[in-house]
């Protein structure tokens, strides 16, 4: 019953963070966090510059958090 109640609770986390496209969907090779190639193939219009200005911590690759921010604040738009 526990297990059960976790994995809803996970589920709706989840589901709350959603954005227009998971990171984990984006992440092509599978290292949790996006390269500038990864972001541009959803992105086409995202340059080098804009990538810099997502990357908050400034180590080369944005994490969910970075990706989070950078959808809220309109830096990344679904439609490019
Ligand atoms: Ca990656
Ligand atoms: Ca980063």
């Amino acid at each position: 019953m526990k297990k059960l109640a976790l994995t809803l609770a996970l589920g709706l986390a989840t589901t709350g963070m959603a954005l227009a496209q998971g990171l984990s969907e984006m992440d092509a090779d599978g290292t949790g966090n996006l390269s500038l190639t990864e972001l541009q193939a959803v992105y086409p219009n995202l340059n080098e510059e804009g990538f810099t200005a997502i990357d908050a911590n400034g180590d080369g690759a944005v994490d969910e958090a970075e990706l989070a921010a950078a959808v809220e604040a309109g830096t990344l738009k679904a439609d490019g």
